[in-house]
């Protein structure tokens, strides 16, 4: 990235805590300085966000049942219809395939598994493969952290973890030899020791084996399996790359409920940026899962649209125009005639516990528009009886919030996954998940 010249601002986080970062910084973030991105909170226009707690037709919601039978179901359908896209249900003729199985796995703390997960009945593809690791003590079913990864092989240095044929397809080299496919590449990501030896099993899919993180690339994804015939891409409704990825972690789960060695009624999804996006999406979809963490997930995950502040949904349909519905970009430059926003989609998934984590210098991913967005999901998960605990305004840095069903927290530093941010991802957890 070329060189910035420092420009010193400010960003005011709730009433007193300030921190300040410089554009240099953001340089060598997620933040760039771009025309038309704002990172002034001054220049932050007034805006309106749609009460979740009110039906398109201006009719109050007032109880748990009229949220779950009126309300729910409509907000559900405009996001659908006008930001990730419909997906297909699970495959009739999904089976699954144990490939590999090593009990003493991470010098002997966990059971490793590799499962590929078969979408049709007598065709090689489509597939995924799950990578599992189960901790061996205790032996009673354990909950899952469940993730989408940017190739399982990526995420530990153990060797015996297969490369998916299809991660070479995406990355293609002079020749496969390990070290030259990234083994590793993103461990700091990904404490697995310290995973399992909290009670946790962690289970990975590579997004790849479900639609490649490319422009132009759908051809090699999923989504053409289902297209009806003659039909040569989805349509304004249909879906995205990120409600693609979270389909596949609705098929995970599906594979999860037929392992004894987990327990499928505890599967957290936790995801970070683009990733953390569809973990939101598919926990909104898919009522299975039993918690969510979205790691810095900004626009079109935690993120407020209509907060100017960062990341635009202009900007992200620019630089990533296969991630969410056609529909969507209807909203370029309209975030104000979204019919819903962000706060929303926290809201569908309560009374299910929900974390949101978000990094001070991380700004074009907007960490105080995602605590507004917790914030302002908060009436829904009091309706349901889940009340959260968020403090009133945007706590400082390193102040976690664990209590409640809406957990938070900002932490200093860039757009990441730090070991910082798995430490309360656990605790979070422990309140939720263990028994
Ligand atoms: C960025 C994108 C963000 C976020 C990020 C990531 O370039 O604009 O919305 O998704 O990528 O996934 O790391």
């Amino acid at each position: 990235m070329t060189a910035l010249p420092t420009c010193r601002f400010v960003v005011r986080v709730g009433a007193a805590a300030l921190f300040t970062s410089t554009l240099a910084s953001m340089a060598s973030s997620q933040s760039p300085a771009r025309a038309g991105i704002n990172y002034d909170e001054s220049h932050v226009a007034p805006y309106t966000l749609p009460d979740p707690l009110v039906r398109t037709d201006g009719t109050p919601v007032r109880t748990a049942e009229q949220w779950l039978r009126d309300r729910r179901p409509e907000l559900f359908a405009l996001f659908e219809r006008e930001v990730y896209g419909k997906v297909p249900p699970a495959p009739p003729g999904q089976w699954f395939e144990t490939r590999s199985v090593d009990q003493h796995a991470l010098g002997g703390i966990a059971t490793r598994k590799e499962v590929r997960v078969h979408f049709e009945r007598g065709r090689a593809e489509p597939y995924m493969d799950v990578l599992l690791y189960v901790p061996n003590e205790p032996r009673a079913p354990a909950p899952v952290f469940l993730a989408l990864t940017y190739g399982n092989h990526t995420i530990t240095r153990d060797t015996a973890v297969s490369v998916s044929p299809h991660f070479l397809r995406d990355h293609p080299l002079p020749d496969s030899a390990h070290g030259q496919v990234r083994r590793g590449e993103w461990r700091d990501r990904w404490p697995i020791e310290t995973i399992v030896s909290r009670g946790y099993a962690l289970a990975g899919v590579y997004v790849g084996d479900l639609d490649p993180d490319a422009r132009d690339a759908i051809a090699h994804g999923i989504r053409p399996h289902y297209f009806v015939p003659g039909q040569a891409g989805p349509l304004p409704d249909q879906w995205g790359a990120l409600a693609s990825w979270g389909w596949g972690l609705s098929r995970a789960l599906d594979y999860l409920e037929h392992d004894a060695d987990v327990d499928a009624r505890r599967v957290a999804l936790m995801g970070h940026s683009r990733t953390g996006k569809s973990a939101l999406w598919a926990a909104a979809r898919d009522t299975r899962f039993a918690m969510v963490v979205a790691n810095e997930s900004g626009t079109g995950g935690a993120k407020l649209s209509r907060r100017n502040f960062g990341e635009t949904v202009a900007e992200i349909n620019r630089g990533f125009p296969f991630w969410f519905a056609r529909n969507f970009h209807k909203y370029d430059g309209r975030e104000h005639d979204l019919p819903v926003d962000q706060h929303e989609l926290i809201a569908l998934i309560a009374p299910r516990p929900v974390y949101v984590a978000v990094a001070a210098d991380d700004l074009w991913g907007d960490p105080r528009g995602s605590f507004l967005a917790a914030k302002a999901a908060e009436p829904v998960f009091a309706l349901l009886g889940a009340p959260s605990k968020l403090p009133a305004e945007m706590p400082a840095v390193n102040q976690s919030t664990l209590d409640g069903s809406i957990g938070f927290h900002l932490r200093p530093g860039t757009h990441d996954v730090t070991d910082y941010d798995w430490e309360q991802f656990l605790a979070f957890a422990d309140r939720h998940l263990r028994r």
